[in-house]
């Protein structure tokens, strides 16, 4: 029903290991998260919180924040940015519903695209799930390998990874990216460790 594979279905055998363990390799999948509004890194540990009580999903590393010059729409306040790597043996539709029912209890309203906003949260790829296209998703994200925002904290927790789709790691990705958007560490992963644990959910 306008949703598309363009690789092998999962193997029975793969999705039971899945569920078995939600953190296992095969299940892991990367986010994105960005905040311009707002008390920016108090949303951002608020989504954080939010994905870590949920039962089917495990946060598994995060990358610090870095503060980020706005792409797309340059008349709008810096984001605070992060990519989150989850294990999840859910389905890439089902993993959007969650992500948007956390933006949505956050006070997320989509108003312009590109505008300002307290919560963004975007799938950027899913290892059980190479090529995703579907009418309300796309994986990869296809905006991923053109912004430094991005690649830069996901570089940072998964540098190896390979997005199979476009054969190619995350860090030949930072290589090549042509962005010349400012990006600047805010928080250290550590940090953002310790300030999740410290803020009460
Ligand atoms: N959608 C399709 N594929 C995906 C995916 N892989 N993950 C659909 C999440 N959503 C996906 O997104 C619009 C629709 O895209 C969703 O309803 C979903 O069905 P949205 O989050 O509602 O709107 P948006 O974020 O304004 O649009 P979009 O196209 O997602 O924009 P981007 O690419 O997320 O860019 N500059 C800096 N420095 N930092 C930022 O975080 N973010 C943006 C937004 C622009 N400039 C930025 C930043
Ligand atoms: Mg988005």
């Amino acid at each position: 029903m306008g949703r598309k594979w363009r690789s092998r279905a999962v193997p029975r055998a793969v999705r039971d290991v899945v569920n078995e363990t939600t953190a296992s390799p095969e299940g892991r999948s990367f986010l994105s998260l960005g905040s311009n509004r707002g008390d920016r890194l108090g949303y951002l540990v608020s989504a954080l919180q939010a994905l870590q009580v949920l039962p089917d999903i495990k946060v598994v590393t995060l990358s610090g924040i870095y503060e980020t010059e706005p792409v797309g729409k340059s008349d709008q306040p810096w984001f605070l940015n992060l990519v989150v790597e989850i294990g999840t043996s859910l389905d890439p539709e089902s993993l959007l519903y969650r992500v948007q029912r956390i933006e949505r209890d956050l006070g997320r309203r989509r108003q312009e695209r590109w505008g300002a906003r307290t919560i963004d949260v975007d799938i950027l790829c899913m290892a059980l799930f190479p090529a995703w296209q579907a009418a309300r998703l796309t994986l990869p994200h296809p905006r991923l390998a053109e912004r430094l925002f991005v690649l830069i904290p996901f570089a940072e927790i998964a540098a190896d990874f390979h997005i199979t789709a476009w054969d190619v790691p995350v860090q030949q990705l930072l290589k090549r990216c042509p962005d010349r958007h400012a990006v600047r560490l805010f928080l250290s992963a550590p940090k953002l460790w310790q300030r999740m644990r410290e803020v009460p959910s």
